[in-house]
């Protein structure tokens, strides 16, 4: 009842995006505001941030190839995706593309809203959100509710931005 009054809401949220890109380094940001030392995900990590009268469930699942296939297992009830690009490796942003236009075929993840962090901008050579947003081929997403933020998950950077969003 209490919080049905005063509008306390909660958003399952999934943090995708290939192996290395900052999912855990930003999970922990948003909960403890501060940098912790990751090691490479296998399997999840999830965790409660209340932010702005919404209890968001993030939802940080592990981004190697061998276990990319794992992603779905998690996909039902999820009203947004923070799909998380490490936007210093720009070998690798083809494959982040392909990932992300996964997901949006994905049928369980149709009503989600997604939201793309153009992640390490404070490392040097990273690409900014217009560069990121033409690599992930951004402007063919029809129908969908999108939207990128530049964030630095070591400053802290861009992230609460993103999630006013
Ligand atoms: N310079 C810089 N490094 C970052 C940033 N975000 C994360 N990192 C670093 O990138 C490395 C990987 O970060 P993780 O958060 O473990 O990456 P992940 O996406 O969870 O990787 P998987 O669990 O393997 O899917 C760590 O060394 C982080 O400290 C950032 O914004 N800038
Ligand atoms: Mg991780």
């Amino acid at each position: 009842m209490f919080s049905s009054l005063f509008g306390n809401k909660e958003a399952r949220i999934l943090v995708l995006g290939l192996d290395n890109a900052g999912k855990t380094t930003i999970l922990y940001r948003l909960q403890m505001g501060e940098v912790v030392s990751t090691i490479p995900t296998i399997g999840f990590n999830v965790e409660t941030v209340q932010y702005n009268n919404i209890k968001f469930q993030v939802w940080d699942l592990g981004g190697q190839t061998s276990i990319r296939p794992y992603w779905r297992c998690y996909f039902p009830n999820t009203q947004a995706i923070i799909y998380v690009v490490d936007s210093s490796d720009t070998d690798r942003l083809v494959i982040a593309k392909e990932e992300f236009h996964a997901i949006l075929e994905e049928e369980e993840l149709k009503g989600a809203v997604l939201l793309i962090f153009a992640n390490k901008q404070d490392l040097p050579g990273a690409l900014d959100d217009a560069a990121v947003t033409e690599a992930l081929e951004l402007h063919k997403i029809k129908n969908r509710q999108w939207s990128i933020f530049k964030t630095s998950a070591v400053k802290g950077e861009g992230l609460f931005e993103g999630l006013d969003w």
